[in-house]
């Protein structure tokens, strides 16, 4: 089938998001800056995901793919940190040989329900700084893979499962083996003999061989698997939130999680927002960025953020299964002007994903609210996506954030906040449940560079 996404060639995404017209001015000057950054940041070692090598480079060098998947079900916010536990494996692997990294499209996500907007095979570079996430590890998109290994193959599929016997002994170890698959394989033969199956919607992608792998450990555990008994030149792992992080909220984690630089439209959006809208600007609120991330380096406490109160205010499927660490509005409501008024701020920005009914609630009892709704044309752009990261971004800059209990949206909230030096007491912070007892609030994890 024809795919005018896909023959769309590989000009930069961000040139055609560019494109639209409110953004337009805003942005030809930055264009023309991070093509300077592009040009000076890339190291030459990192130079794989660059189109302009072809196949027979590609082979030449030896260069072999990492392409991953995650449970369907799983959330924009687990799937960033997924990432990071997949970066930490390719660096394992360039101990011994020239991996790259290559970066699943987003789309067809549970929470993004925006109605006649298009949000499948979205490449990374809509949402993140790739430039960014090359200064940590080699990354390429879907589009360039495809164009690099000479085709829309991949050779060796690995969906990973745990143990159908589940722990033996009760004993935790770190182990890996090539297992029959323990439930249906969501993918099947053709009559070529190759595997289709769910790659992000390139319907035209094909597996040459899919088998199920049990690991239970660390993501690293898989590394001398991939490196000697798996000869294909791309592996795919699907399901790869099954292994864990090599070393959560360590060095490599922070590095990673550091690279993970939001694209600049989003970043610009979010800045002309708090400066309209909340009298938010970096000058002034000490959250100068640097576009290099690796020169961000600030000191806890330096940052002092915007005159307003960021709130993530997480509902639907929180609130459907009646927990009881989330708030009532009501209860949500009565913090939130508790908490303002113990800040001296008169102004509460909330980032939330209520829906019509409780939004409509939620104006009636905090009339002084300020939220960043999108016109149609913005979120045609932005996509749900590209308005969450907004709203993370702007709750990143308050003087005080409060999130939602074991939300992984209000987490990366944290860590944006833990990068740009934050006093950690003015971050770790959730609503309790109307009638929690135990209130366990977040836990800092301290940024290490
Ligand atoms: N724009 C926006 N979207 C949100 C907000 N809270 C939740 N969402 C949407 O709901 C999804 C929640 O899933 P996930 O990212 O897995 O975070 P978690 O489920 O809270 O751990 C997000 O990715 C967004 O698409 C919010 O405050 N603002
Ligand atoms: C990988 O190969 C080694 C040596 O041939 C073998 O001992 C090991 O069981 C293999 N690992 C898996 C997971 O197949
Ligand atoms: C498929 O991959 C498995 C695991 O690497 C391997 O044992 C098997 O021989 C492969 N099958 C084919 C047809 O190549
Ligand atoms: C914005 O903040 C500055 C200093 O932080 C303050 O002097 C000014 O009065 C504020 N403006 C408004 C409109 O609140
Ligand atoms: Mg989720």
């Amino acid at each position: 089938m024809a795919d005018h996404r896909f023959s769309r060639g590989f000009k930069s995404p961000v040139l055609w998001l560019f494109s639209v017209q409110s953004l337009i001015k805003l942005c030809l000057s930055i264009l023309a800056l991070s093509a300077v950054v592009v040009e000076c940041q890339i190291e030459d070692t990192f130079r794989a995901g660059n189109s302009v090598f072809s196949p027979a480079v590609a082979a030449a060098r030896d260069l072999r793919y990492l392409l991953y998947d995650i449970n369907p079900p799983e959330g924009f916010n687990l799937r960033r940190d997924v990432y990071i536990r997949m970066a930490s494996l390719v660096k394992t692997l360039r101990r011994h040989s020239d991996w790259v990294l290559v970066l699943p499209p987003w789309g067809r996500l549970y929470h993004w329900q925006s109605p006649d907007i298009h949000q499948i095979r979205i490449p990374w570079g809509e949402f993140f700084s790739l430039t960014s996430l090359q200064g940590n590890v080699p990354v390429i998109e879907y589009e360039e893979f495809i164009a690099e290994s000479g085709g829309p193959f991949i050779e060796q599929v690995l969906v990973l499962q745990n143990y159908a016997e589940g722990w033996t002994d009760g004993k935790w170890e770190e182990k890996v083996d090539q297992r029959p698959c323990v439930e249906r394989l969501l993918y099947s033969k053709d009559k070529q003999g190759y595997y289709r199956g769910w790659f992000w919607g390139y319907e035209e992608t094909r597996g040459v061989n899919v088998t199920c792998l049990s690991a239970q450990g660390h993501a690293s555990i898989l590394a001398p698997l991939l490196q000697n008994n798996i000869t294909s030149t791309s592996v795919m792992l699907d399901k790869a939130e099954t292994v864990l992080h090599d070393h959560y909220a360590g060095k490599d984690y922070w590095d990673t999680r550091r690279s993970m630089v939001f694209s600049k439209h989003l970043r610009l959006l979010g800045d002309e927002f708090r400066a309209k809208y909340l009298n938010s600007t970096d000058e002034q609120d000490q959250t100068v960025y640097n576009e290099d991330w690796t020169r961000i380096k600030n000191k806890l406490g330096s940052a002092r953020g915007g005159p307003y109160l960021g709130v993530h205010l997480r509902r639907k499927d929180f609130i459907w299964g009646h927990r009881e660490d989330v708030p009532s509005l009501k209860g949500a409501v009565k913090k939130i002007r508790d908490l303002m008024k113990k800040k001296k701020l008169d102004r509460v920005f909330v980032a939330t994903d209520a829906d019509e009914e409780e939004l409509e609630e939620l104006k009636r009892i905090l009339p002084e609210i300020t939220r960043f709704e999108p016109t149609w044309e913005d979120l045609e752009l932005l996509k749900d996506g590209g308005v969450a990261i907004v709203d993370q971004w702007i709750c990143a800059h308050a003087r005080y954030f409060i999130g939602t209990s074991v939300s992984t949206f209000s987490f990366r909230i944290h860590e944006e906040r833990e990068i740009l030096g934050f006093d950690p007491k003015t971050t770790y912070n959730r609503f309790c449940g109307d009638s929690e007892k135990e209130c366990e609030q977040p836990t800092h994890w301290k940024i290490v560079y």
